[in-house]
């Protein structure tokens, strides 16, 4: 939320819908839990303007330990990434280490900025950490002509999923500032992402085959 110098009568009304809803009239992620050390598609949400004015440019910052990252192609904005050095290396596809990845995506010069009451998805593919339970936050900030908007705050404690009051925490956390940063809670996967990386097992375990016994069973 901002506080503008001056506020127009529908400005006013759009403030009190805000503070009615705040948890949905921020940035968020579409994918609000995810499975970790898959590569996913992402999309981060713009959820309003800055009041008076159109959002004309879109940052989003890529957490620590998410790699591989592609910003879906747009014809309505122009995207840039800007790089960051990863000290060490890591192991990347096919033997090659990663030096430097993606730190922020940014949209600009839009053909037409997004208005206050219009929500508007920026789309990226990135492969997510191995860190089942962690919460990723991706701090944006909204840029409209004389103000922005930023979704960069964090809590001052991690939240832990293991914390028998993550939940009360959490919350906590959304209310207690206007600018939270949108996030997305690593869970285990119930299998690898790929099919070739599929065992019996995982594939039994979620429907997908049944036990020659329970076939044969069934065919009599
Ligand atoms: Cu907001």
């Amino acid at each position: 939320m901002l506080k503008p110098a001056f506020i127009t009568t529908a400005a006013v009304g759009a403030v009190v819908l805000m503070s009615a809803t705040s948890a949905s009239a921020h940035n968020y992620m579409t994918a609000l839990r995810a499975p970790a050390n898959y590569m996913h598609d992402m999309e981060a949400r713009v959820a309003h303007g800055c009041l008076a004015e159109d959002v004309v440019e879109v940052r989003v910052k890529i957490p620590d330990g998410v790699f591989r990252v592609t910003p879906m192609n747009t014809r309505d904005w122009e995207v840039e990434a800007e790089m960051r050095n990863v000290d060490p290396p890591v192991a990347g596809d096919g033997g090659r280490s990663i030096t430097s990845t993606v730190d922020t995506i940014i949209w600009k010069n839009p053909a037409k900025g997004i208005p206050f009451n219009r929500l508007e998805g920026f789309k990226f593919r990135a492969k997510l950490p191995n860190e089942p339970g962690r919460v990723l936050f991706w701090q944006m900030v909204n840029i409209c002509a004389d103000s922005r908007d930023p979704y960069t705050d964090l809590p001052e404690q991690a939240l832990d999923i293991k914390d028998s009051e993550f939940g009360e925490k959490f919350e906590a956390f959304m209310g207690s500032t206007a600018h939270p940063a949108p996030y997305t809670v690593l869970y285990e996967a119930e299998m690898p992402q790929y099919p070739w990386e599929w065992s019996a097992e995982h594939m039994k375990n979620i429907g997908m085959t049944v036990t020659p016994s329970e076939q044969t069973a069934e065919a009599k």
